[in-house]
């Protein structure tokens, strides 16, 4: 469809951009603050770029009042923030630490001071390591009880001032790299354990919002998903075929179950003829429909193409963690999909697809699907930059990049999509979890490597002051 001119973005329309704990804060054990699975992940050798972690990250905890200053000279209208579980409950449960909670009163209170208005994650990956110990965190039923009290905590005590929640950042990322790759924590290649840690990461999401009903009544909440869109190969019956086995398994498989709570059918027929579904308990279909999120969240980063795979095909595949273009090896699920390189389309040094136009396809496909209003809660570029002689970032590529992907959804807003906000990754620089601090996605650039922690100065690049004037721009227009 194409437009003869385009709406503009509602004067509600809230321009931001985003962070998780683990990549930002530091102070991993200051405060209180108890060991999550990412402090004991990332020191165990080889699991990461270079063996980094976010011990000290950039440092965030101790320079919030430096960050958020920041933030208000550009002007941003809301910031995505994860708060640590381990800053709260620093063994997951029983014992609240106050000092955790207090950090969080302030961050929140100084964005509301510069009408930023807050946008909480309750979980960006940094499980405790003692409900891993105690149980196995999300292979065990247990977590239900105890995620849903920390979530009502953190609802108690922010949800006067934080209107805007997001649940579980990413489950397909977390549960997929951590159960079925073994690249996050815990570590493991086992499909049936993911599906049966999946199911009941669905019943705590749910669990959760089911109680933020009676806790916050006028805030809004759901999850935040990595869609990646995909298309077919070529227009081959085989390739539309194994498009829809992807976009089912891959995609409906997460939002089917957010919004109806229920699984789609061919890909639960398919799951149960592999033996590895999940176990849906009596009661579990009246939990997973009683937590319909407000909204989806999404986190758009690429499309994904896709051909026929056969059942002796391609499965795992490598991913590429230096930034070495090429080195991701091919993947797919055999009998499903194989995914395919799209020759329509450039790629980063990480080899990850970069359509803009994908990010309109993800809002319609939604849209048409769920009929719920969407928040983008990430997008973004991650590249080398370089810090010039003078001390400055000519990150024109990032412009590049988020302005073609701005410019897609107000394509969308105009089809008729209901998109709420719209959250870059990242604020400034931060620690990736597989990738080091050399990927960089930050509109603020941290002087600080893999090896040199430096004086982590913030300074400003220019994709800064692009996005403060589109955002000045957009205001004037609403
Ligand atoms: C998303 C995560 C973010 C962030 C981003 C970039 O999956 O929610 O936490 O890391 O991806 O990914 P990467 O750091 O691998 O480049």
């Amino acid at each position: 469809m194409y437009h003869a001119s385009l709406n503009p973005f509602p004067s509600t329309f809230l321009f931001g951009s985003a962070s998780a704990a683990y990549q930002i804060e530091g102070a991993y054990d200051q405060d209180g603050k108890g060991p999550s699975v990412w402090d004991t992940y990332t020191k165990l050798e080889g699991t990461t770029f270079k063996n980094t972690n976010g011990d000290v990250a950039v440092d965030h905890y101790n320079r919030m009042e430096e960050d958020v200053a920041l933030m208000a000279e550009m002007g941003l209208k809301t910031y995505r923030f994860s708060i640590a579980w381990t800053r709260i409950y620093p063994t997951g449960a029983g014992e609240v630490n106050e000092a955790g909670l207090a950090f969080y009163d302030r961050l929140i209170d100084l964005l509301l001071q510069h009408d930023i208005v807050p946008m909480v994650t309750v979980y960006h990956w940094d499980l405790p390591q003692a409900l891993m110990d105690k149980y196995g965190g999300f292979e065990s039923r247990q977590i239900i009880e105890d995620f849903t009290t920390y979530c009502e905590t953190l609802f108690t005590r922010y949800g006067d001032r934080v209107k805007h929640w997001i649940t579980l950042n990413e489950q397909n990322i977390f549960i997929g790299l951590g159960y079925r790759n073994g690249l996050h924590p815990p570590g493991v290649k086992d499909l049936k354990r993911m599906y049966a840690a999946n199911h009941i990461a669905f019943l705590a999401n749910a669990k959760a919002i089911a109680s933020f009903r009676n806790l916050v009544p006028d805030g809004k909440i759901g999850p935040s998903f990595a869609y990646g869109p995909i298309y077919p190969a070529d227009c081959k019956p085989e390739s539309i075929i194994a498009y829809e086995n992807a976009e089912e398994l891959n995609n409906h498989f997460y939002m089917d179950v957010y919004v109806n709570g229920e699984y789609p059918d061919m890909a639960m027929k398919y799951l149960e003829r592999e033996g590895i579904a999940p176990t849906v308990e009596p009661g579990d279909t009246e939990i997973l429909k009683a937590g319909k999120p407000d909204f989806m969240g999404v986190n758009y980063y690429q499309s994904g193409t896709v051909s026929a795979n056969p059942l002796d095909g391609v499965g795992e595949g490598k991913m590429n963690t230096t930034g070495k273009k090429g080195t991701t090896s091919a993947s797919g699920v055999p009998g499903l999909f194989r995914n395919e390189r799209n020759p329509h389309l450039e790629t980063t040094n990480w080899d990850w697809a970069i359509d803009p136009a994908g990010l309109r396809v993800a809002l319609r496909r939604i849209h048409n699907r769920y009929k719920l209003p969407i928040i983008i809660s990430e997008n973004g570029l991650g590249e080398f930059d370089k810090l010039t002689e003078n001390g400055e970032v000519h990150d024109d590529y990032r412009i590049d990049y988020i302005s073609k992907h701005i410019d897609e959804i107000q394509k969308a807003i105009t089809d008729g999509v209901d998109v709420l906000a719209y959250c870059t990754w990242s604020f400034t620089d931060l620690l990736s979890w597989l990738n080091g601090y050399q990927k960089r996605y930050g509109f603020v650039y941290i002087d600080r490597d893999e090896t040199d922690e430096k004086e982590l100065k913030r300074i400003k690049k220019k994709s800064f002051y692009w996005y403060k004037d589109l955002i000045a721009r957009h205001a004037n227009e609403g």
